[in-house]
Formats: structure tokens, sequence, C-alpha cells
């Protein structure tokens, strides 16, 4: 069947500014196929209002270098709004001005998670390969013989200097005290609270024009005891209906949700995709070592435990007409950059993964676009 498909997925990088990146946008810029950035302003804490002007002058610096941006991540949620404490109503105001800045500034996607403490997480930042290249590594047993407070220092004294998405010393500092407010929390009422952010936020969101986007859940199970609800398909789900508006949306990261073997990736992402509710996506391998034990690869299928042809040809049918960049990579080559984040890998993978696209949309009889470079 000779289908009429406009395959409008774009091509995307992350970027976390002049300041906090090793990478420049003029690097970026010259990787073929790449047409923008997701950015985001890494010196505000959560709680903060991130100014109008700040971002007007990042997607300045964006445009001139000739890429787009049009989805912002780490806009993180205050701890408090997840725990549902009093204060959470003036933090939840300080994040609908930060909606209403990005906006004004055509920002369309905000990215962020809803997991409580702790953002991503790994036992090791940079794992040797028997090829010399180090990857990220989890391990859940290791995690049994240290606190969350050594697995924070571990983290933030391996990260080669840069900041970790996430890992907000600011957030951090109180961590004891919030990991006894966790105990008396169960899904149930972490839900809950979910559903008062959202109630507050996404009518601004259908406003303004933006959509939201919540990363799933890395890995893709609860940490410490703490609860987590956004790692499987049903949990996915009844997130999307706690407020049902194509302004509730995701941010499917393959590698996260893919952690756990009991996801399926493509079921899944057809299944959101289909109902419109993938606002963008992050594209990366993983390799499945044991029970809850991975680590991060290349992005080539062969690497892996993932099939990123599958995971492609389902972005291909439902239409996905989105943001997609290639997630962590590994460290290669000698490059020193932040862990997951440097510029070779992910460039390879942004490569392959426009490959994989073209190949399968032409295959498909899509109307593929071919992104024009200079
Ligand atoms: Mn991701």
């Amino acid at each position: 069947m000779i289908r009429e498909q406009v395959c409008l997925m774009k091509m995307v990088f992350r970027w976390f500014g002049a300041h906090d990146d090793s990478i420049s946008l003029e690097q970026i810029g010259q990787i073929p196929g790449c047409t923008g950035i997701f950015g985001s302003l890494p010196q505000y804490a959560p709680g903060e209002v991130w100014p109008e002007n700040d971002i007007r002058a990042l997607v300045q610096t964006v445009h001139d270098a000739g890429l787009s941006i049009e989805v912002i991540e780490s806009v993180n949620v205050h701890e408090d709004i997840k725990m549902g404490l009093p204060s959470r109503d003036r933090y939840i105001d300080a994040y609908i001005q930060t909606i209403r800045n990005l906006a004004q500034c055509g920002i369309k996607v905000i990215v962020y998670n809803f997991m409580p403490v702790f953002d991503w997480l790994r036992t090791d930042l940079a794992r040797p390969l028997p090829d010399h290249s180090t990857v990220m590594y989890y391990d859940d047993a290791m995690l049994q013989n240290v606190s969350p407070e050594q697995i924070v220092e571990q983290t933030s004294s391996k990260s080669n200097g840069f900041s970790l998405p996430g890992w907000e010393p600011e957030r951090l500092a109180e961590l004891r005290q919030v990991l006894v407010r966790y105990e008396s929390i169960d899904e149930d009422k972490l839900l809950e609270n979910y559903r008062y952010f959202l109630n507050a936020v996404i009518p601004v969101c259908e406003q303004a024009g933006v959509r939201m986007a919540v990363h799933p859940d890395d890995p893709a199970w609860p940490v410490f005891g703490i609860p987590r609800i956004a790692h499987t398909q049903e949990q996915l789900e009844r997130i999307l209906q706690l407020y049902d508006s194509p302004a509730n949306s995701l941010c499917f990261c393959t590698g996260s949700f893919g952690s756990s073997p009991q996801n399926d990736v493509p079921a899944a992402l057809r299944h959101f995709g289909e109902r419109q509710r993938i606002a963008c996506v992050h594209v990366r391998n993983i390799k499945f070592l044991g029970h809850k034990k991975f680590q991060e690869a290349a992005h080539l299928s062969a690497c892996g435990s993932l099939d990123l042809y599958e995971i492609m040809k389902v972005l291909c049918d439902v239409g996905f007409d989105g943001w997609l960049r290639p997630d962590h990579g590994r460290m290669i080559w000698g490059e020193r950059a932040r862990p997951g984040y440097g510029l070779y890998d992910r460039a390879l993978g942004l490569t392959y993964l426009n490959g994989l696209w073209e190949a399968i949309c032409k295959s498909h009889h899509c109307f593929y676009l071919e992104t024009s470079v200079n």
C-alpha cells in the first residue's frame, strides 16, 4: 500500500549552554541532519522562576548559530510539590511563570520528571569496555551497600566537573530530611500530588500553546524504597489520564523506559504515538546484564538489547512529527565531557538514527523531507 505520509520528525541534540557544556553550538551545527537543540538553563534551582530575558538570550544565541530551539529540558519540579507540602502553591506559581516566560520566547515543549529525590541514577559513570570506551552503568545490587548520601557524593565527584541533571546541590542539602518525609508518602499519595500539580499547570500550557512532556523514571523501578510512578506503560497511561489533554504528554526515553526488560519499548511507543501523546523522544540503546543490571551502549541495535530499527519504524508508522534526539552516548576517542553527553558518540548516534529514518521512510513510501545541509 502506498502511503502519503509526511515524516516531519525534527532531529536535534542536547545542549547545556555556553557555560556548562564542553560542546559548542558550531560543533552541533556541523553534525549532518541536526537542525536544533534541546536547551536548558542549569543555573536555576527548582522553584525559581526562569526570567524571560535569560530565556530570550539563550534562544537568540541558538538562532544566531543557525539552529532551532523549541524544546526545553529540566524545568525541575520542586520537591515540596512532589511531597504535597503547603509551600507547594508558591512553587507551582513560580513554575507557571516559567511556563509563560518560555512560551513567550517560542518554546513549544517543556521536559520534566516527577521522580522523588533522585533524578536518573547510575552506580558507575565511567565503566570501561574492552575497546577502552567508557559507559554509564547500573547495578541494583551495588545500591544495597551504599547510602543515598554516598551515591550523591560518588556521582558529583565523578562528573568531570560538570553539573549533572537533577543533582543540584541546593536540592540535596536537606537530603536526609526529605528521605524521612517520603517514608509517609506512598504511590497513591504521590499520584495525588501529581494530579494537583497538573491541574494547576496544564490549563496554563493549553492557553500558552506549550506541552508538558514527562520523562519516565530512570532506571525503571523504585530506588532506596522511595516511590516512583512513571516507569511502566500502565503508569504512564495513568499519568496522561490524570489530566487528559494534549498538553499533558510524554518525553519518551527509550533507554530509561527500556531499562526494564519487562517494558516493551516499541509497543509503548506505538500506543502513545497513535494517541498523539508523545511530544518528544530521547533515543538510545542499553544492554541488559542481569536482574536490574545494565550498561549504556552505542546506539546501534547490535551493540545493545533494544531494536533501534523497530523503534524508529514505529515512530514513522505513527507519523511522529515532534523532536527527537540521541540520548546518552559512550565516552570515546579520549573525549572529556559530562558523563553521557560527549560529542562524538552522540553525533555517531544521531547520524545512525537519521540513516535509519531515511531508509524506513523511503522504503515505506512516506514523503521523506531531507534536511537541507549548507
Ligand atoms: Mn532520557
